[in-house]
């Protein structure tokens, strides 16, 4: 498997960090193609865990480069703390490469980001916060600064100038915050160019090179499907390409050369942040899930929405992505549940339908159709091969495999790194 990107197939928070770890033991790169330090990717090796937000999951692998790809978008405050924390914990940063074209998110872009959710009030979209949107839109309107200007100082100073020409006057005359100094953005900027400069690469040259040797890359996704600015519950979405053509886009690897793609989904549903989501419960079943999942946000804290899994929304990813093979986590977490829905179509302003509905507004009206599998009730956290699962566990993954019409390859029982079953 030389080029193979995972991906998250619902709403995010699948578990794709322990996906990414778990894949990336037998990799030579790792490589984040899109999204910054929204994402929270939890990773547990014995018993220890570590929380990665901008640093590729395989930074923790020996002999691993991790790679953060031009469609990310990086807090370079953000960068350098969490390598310091995982140095701090007796790990290795260095062989960290940084593309040159992923662009930058600058402290104003942080501001414009939590200003304008504040300004929102209840329309907001219930954003992380850390300036994702802003940066991705000033890349769009060609007035992003990128890893490369640091090393071009007057380039730089005049670009944070005329970014903020425009954003002063609606930090200040629109949504009520106060005037960005650009010298001051500049300076904070630049003193980290010189700590940037040894990790900067042509990230498409060193990866097709990489795949040219014979060599195997793993990309990585943040957020997920239902996330993607294109294929997602727009406009409730992060503003980048989580979905397997970013990996390409977002790294300059063609398509021709990624050999599989691999979704991962979680036994039932979550969501963070606003948004249509048919499955969700907001009952005592809800919080049941939320609390027994450990259901709170890897970046900000917030408590996730949960629900039953959605395979209208499993297909809909196994389609979009060309997934080859879905990894299912947290099927322990259902453990102890009498019968457990499974959401199979929905129903729409009185019809059933199997697929994506073709608009939101048909989306936000989606009702689920449910069909209730039976659940079981031993322990099974220490089970490693599928045949030793309960029957009634096995028949909810094998029904699920059939409704995404996808292999799923692998199950997740529980955080750690050896808490999976692989099914050959
Ligand atoms: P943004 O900040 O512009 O990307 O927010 C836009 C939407 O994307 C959602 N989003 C996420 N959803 C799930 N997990 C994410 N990462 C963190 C985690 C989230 C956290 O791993 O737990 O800590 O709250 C993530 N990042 C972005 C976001 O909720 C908005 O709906
Ligand atoms: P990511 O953003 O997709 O990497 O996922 P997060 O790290 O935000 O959230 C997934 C959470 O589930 C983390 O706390 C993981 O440690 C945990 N996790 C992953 N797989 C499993 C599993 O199979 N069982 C259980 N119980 N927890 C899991
Ligand atoms: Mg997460």
């Amino acid at each position: 498997m030389p080029a193979v990107v995972v991906v998250g197939a619902q709403w995010g928070d699948e578990g794709k960090g322990k996906a990414t770890d778990q894949l990336g033991q037998d990799v030579d790169y790792v490589v984040k193609f899109n999204g910054g330090n929204n994402a929270g990717h939890t990773v547990v090796i014995d018993g220890e865990t570590f929380a990665f937000h901008l640093l590729p999951a395989g930074v923790l692998t020996p002999g691993v480069t991790p790679v953060i790809g031009n469609g990310v978008v990086v807090d370079l405050e953000v960068l350098f703390a969490e390598i310091a924390e995982i140095e701090s914990r007796g790990k290795d940063a260095s062989r960290l490469r940084i593309s040159a074209s992923a662009h930058l998110i600058p402290s104003y872009n942080r501001i414009m980001d939590q200003a304008t959710e504040r300004y929102l009030g209840d329309r907001q979209l219930g954003t992380t916060g850390r300036g994702i949107g802003p940066t991705y839109a000033d890349k769009m309107n060609r007035v992003g600064l990128r890893v490369q200007d640091l090393f071009d100082e007057s380039i730089l100073r005049q670009k944070v100038r005329s970014a903020l020409e425009q954003k002063n006057g609606v930090l200040t005359k629109i949504l009520g915050a106060d005037a960005v100094d650009p010298d001051a953005v500049a300076d904070d900027l630049l003193s980290y160019a010189e700590r940037v400069r040894p990790m900067v690469i042509d990230c498409s040259l060193v990866l097709n090179d990489a795949l040219d040797a014979g060599q195997t890359v793993l990309f990585e996704a943040g957020q997920a499907t239902m996330l993607d600015i294109d294929h997602g519950t727009y406009p409730f979405v992060t503003s980048s390409s989580p979905t397997a053509g970013g990996a390409c886009t977002g790294t300059g690897v063609g398509p021709t050369r990624i050999d599989s793609v691999v979704g991962v989904v979680k036994a039932y549903t979550t969501r963070v942040g606003e948004g249509p989501f048919p499955t969700e419960l907001l009952d005592e079943m809800g919080d049941r899930l939320r609390e027994e999942g450990g259901e709170y946000g890897v970046t900000t804290g917030r408590p996730r929405r949960c629900g039953w899994h959605d395979a209208v929304v499993t297909r809909y990813a196994c389609r979009v992505n060309g997934l080859t093979d879905l990894v299912m986590t947290k099927l322990d977490v259902l453990t102890g549940h009498e019968t457990i829905p499974v959401c199979v179509a929905y129903d729409v302003d009185g019809q059933r339908v199997e697929e994506m509905p073709l608009t939101q507004t048909g989306f936000h009206h989606a009702r689920p159709v449910y069909e209730e599998l039976p659940g079981w009730s031993e322990d099974i956290t220490g089970v490693r091969r599928f045949e030793d699962l309960p029957v009634n566990a096995q028949k909810y993954v094998l029904r699920i495999e059939e409704l995404a019409r996808t292999r799923i390859s692998a199950i997740g029982v529980g955080a750690g790194r050896e808490a999976t079953i692989t099914r050959h």
